[in-house]
């Protein structure tokens, strides 16, 4: 009896310590999320459906605004001096691509990049880093499309328009998007030299409108103007610089990619804007999917897939909150 006793009670310790151990495990499971610009509406919203995953999950999501090099190198050892396991980031610069790599290495420390694709010294990406971008070109495409039939239905005619590429040439995904929509405009009757580079110092919209309010000083002769570049924030520079010069919102087109607060607040304006539609995509695709893929990687030693390009749907002033819903992502 006593033997037996003793028997369910060692067989109820090995029971409860082996659980106590499985819960453990997952409580320490520590999964960093970096982004460049964490003041971005964009980056706000994958954090949040970040943190989704991780309530899920039961993993602890840090999140860390890392807008240097510097910022970044420190987030890494910081994550690895926690005892985190992994972290996604959109860096600050795709250039940093083989030190990121290699802190990451150092600290022990898995890495998945979202948005921003790492690139090697030779510019060209590094692939065995597991990517979740957007398909930047197609999305470009859209952009263009959209603008080219907003000209339609007012009637203009492509000779006696300009068009403002804000860019960020730097970075790979933001001349793929301009690009995909000036292939577009060509298409469509563009004329190479009516196509102004507006190059702005950083992604936002304080900076795309310090560099669209040069192209149109200077091309003052124009009177009727589209806009397009990496971001929403650019978008809406150019078309803040547009109202800055006196062109009233029907003499501009302009049309962003992203779809979260920026463009939402601009939709939401009793008085239609130049802003005329924003490519929407996902930031629960970007968000939630990559923090969860970290975790089955982490936790399940599940790698993710390589590469993976998300789509994005046009939205305008009158359908985006039908548009966001069946993104998923109200
Ligand atoms: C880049 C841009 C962001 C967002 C993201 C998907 O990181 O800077 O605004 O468009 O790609």
């Amino acid at each position: 009896m006593r033997l037996l006793k003793t028997a369910l009670v060692a067989g109820a310790l090995a029971v409860l310590s082996a659980t106590t151990i499985a819960s453990a495990y997952a409580q320490e499971t520590k999964i960093g999320f970096i982004v460049k610009q964490p003041e971005e509406p964009w980056f706000q919203d994958e954090w949040k459906f970040a943190d989704q995953a991780a309530k899920e999950k039961g993993f602890t999501l840090v999140k860390i605004g890392a807008e240097d090099g510097e910022k970044l190198m420190s987030a890494i050892d910081n994550l690895g001096a926690q005892g985190a396991q992994g972290f996604i980031v959109c860096t600050p610069d795709v250039k940093l691509g083989p030190g990121i790599v290699a802190k990451a290495a150092a600290n022990n420390l898995k890495l998945m990049t979202v948005d921003d694709r790492l690139v090697s010294a030779d510019g060209k990406p590094i692939e065995e880093v597991p990517h979740m971008g957007i398909s930047a070109t197609k999305i470009g495409e859209a952009v263009g499309q959209a603008i080219v039939d907003e000209m339609k239905a007012r009637g203009w005619k492509a000779e006696e328009v300009g068009a403002i590429r804000v860019s960020y040439d730097q970075l790979p995904t933001a001349v793929d998007r301009v690009e995909g929509a000036i292939s577009v405009l060509k298409a469509n009757g563009f004329k190479a030299e009516n196509i102004f580079d507006a190059p702005q110092a950083k992604t936002d919209t304080e900076a795309a409108l310090n560099a669209a309010t040069v192209v149109l000083n200077k091309n003052a002769n124009i009177k009727k103007w589209v806009a397009f570049g990496l971001n929403d924030e650019a978008v809406l520079g150019a078309v803040r610089a547009s109202e800055g010069v006196g062109i009233a919102a029907d003499g501009i087109i302009g049309v962003g990619i992203g779809g979260a607060d920026s463009a939402i607040n601009e939709f939401k304006k009793p008085a239609a804007t130049g802003f005329i539609g924003s490519v929407i995509i996902s930031p629960k695709r970007h968000g939630y999917e990559t923090a969860l893929n970290m975790y089955e990687w982490v936790a399940n030693n599940q790698e993710p897939e390589k590469l993976i390009l998300t789509a994005g749907a046009l939205a305008k002033r009158d359908d985006f909150e039908k548009v966001r819903a069946e993104l998923g992502i109200e």
